[in-house]
């Protein structure tokens, strides 16, 4: 189901069920403790079937306190972007023109890949607060709480050659960056090929989709995943030494509306100056913020590890790494971990 307003359009995921809906809608119309028995009377299902469906929403960012013998209570329910500014912000731009917002849903990339197939306009843009199966690279995953990342995709049409498609990484990388810098106002770095850094720890990822033939891009997506007001209590716990967030790192929360929309706008000039102009501002974008460079790293090949000293990025975007005797080496892609 879909309600147009101004360029935004907001999809209805459809995922969440009547029942849960009506769950919300009873503890909402109730200041303090509702019973257990009464939503379950209400709903005419098991205590337990109604216990499911707290847990379920309490994974979707609403926070219901359980107290035995009183019931449930709604504390808080999950942020949502304010599109209506998104749309302002971004009004009479490419990147602004459709946007197109999810409660949930299961990638965004997934259904700008899905919307680019049937022939969505460059420029569409797919953004949600929490994502059941959010993808990283080679069927990694990228986990965020509802309401506290950035989560979004922008469909992309570019007069590229294939060779070239995968510098946009390094567009929207150094885009990103920017965006965040503007409105936080602390320096990011990139960790090549396509990690945002904070703090030494990752602050966000791209994920990048292509598809065309031969010699000729049919379109990309670009997926930018970024942890913006996440606590650091949300974080699964395996990525707590390794993740931070924009309020982790400052103390203060972001607004994620503004935040989108900077980032919007810096993507399309940087990507319009690209297409039109060559990818060197994104290369010194990129060089400004080389998270890697001078470090001693371990680039995983088919062959096994390599080890050396990051040298940065060739004109073609791959990752320099000096070996002994001042050997260099360039790596296309891959995967690399400081020694
Ligand atoms: C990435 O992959 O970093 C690309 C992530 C792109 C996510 C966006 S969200 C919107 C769009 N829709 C999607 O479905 N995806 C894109 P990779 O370099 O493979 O890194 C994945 C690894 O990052 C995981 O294996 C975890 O170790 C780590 N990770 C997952 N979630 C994280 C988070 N929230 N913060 C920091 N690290 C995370």
């Amino acid at each position: 189901m879909e309600a147009a307003s101004a360029s935004v359009v907001y999809v209805e995921s459809g995922r969440m069920s009547q029942r849960k809906r009506t769950v919300i809608d009873i503890l909402r119309g109730s200041p303090g403790f509702v019973s257990g028995q009464t939503i379950s009377d209400n709903l005419g299902i098991s205590r337990n079937a109604v216990h499911k469906h707290v847990n379920s929403l309490r994974e979707r960012g609403y926070r219901i306190v359980g107290v035995s013998r009183r019931g449930y209570k709604l504390e808080e329910e999950p942020c949502r972007l304010a599109m209506p500014i998104v749309a302002k912000l971004t009004q009479n731009t490419l990147f602004g023109h459709s946007l197109r917002y999810h409660d949930e849903i299961e990638s965004t990339n997934a259904e700008a890949k899905a919307l680019a197939a049937d022939g969505a306009p460059e420029g569409t843009v797919v953004i949600a607060e929490c994502q059941s199966k959010g993808r990283g690279r080679l069927g990694r995953k990228w986990t965020s709480p509802s309401g506290k990342g950035l989560l979004f995709s922008v469909i992309l049409r570019p007069p590229l050659p294939m060779t070239e498609a995968h510098l946009l990484t390094l567009v929207s990388a150094t885009a990103a960056a920017e965006g965040i810098e503007a409105q936080a106002k602390i320096p990011v770095q990139i960790k090549w090929p396509n990690d945002l850094f904070l703090n030494n720890r990752k602050l966000g990822g791209i994920l990048l989709e292509v598809s065309g033939e031969h010699d000729s891009v049919e379109w990309v997506v670009v997926g930018i995943g970024i942890n913006v007001n996440t606590e650091f209590a949300e974080l699964p716990a395996p990525l707590r030494r390794t993740a931070i967030s924009l309020k982790i790192a400052t103390g203060q929360p972001v607004d994620r509306s503004v935040l989108l929309a900077r980032i919007l706008l810096a993507l399309e000039k940087s990507y319009l100056d690209a297409v039109s102009s060559g990818f060197e501002r994104a290369l010194r974008g990129f060089r400004e913020r080389d998270y890697l460079l001078h470090r001693s790293v371990s680039v995983q090949t088919r062959e096994g590890p390599v080890v050396g000293e990051a040298a940065g990025i060739d004109d073609r975007g791959a990752l320099l790494v000096e070996l002994p005797h001042r050997h260099i080496r360039r790596f296309h892609s891959g995967d690399v971990t400081l020694q």
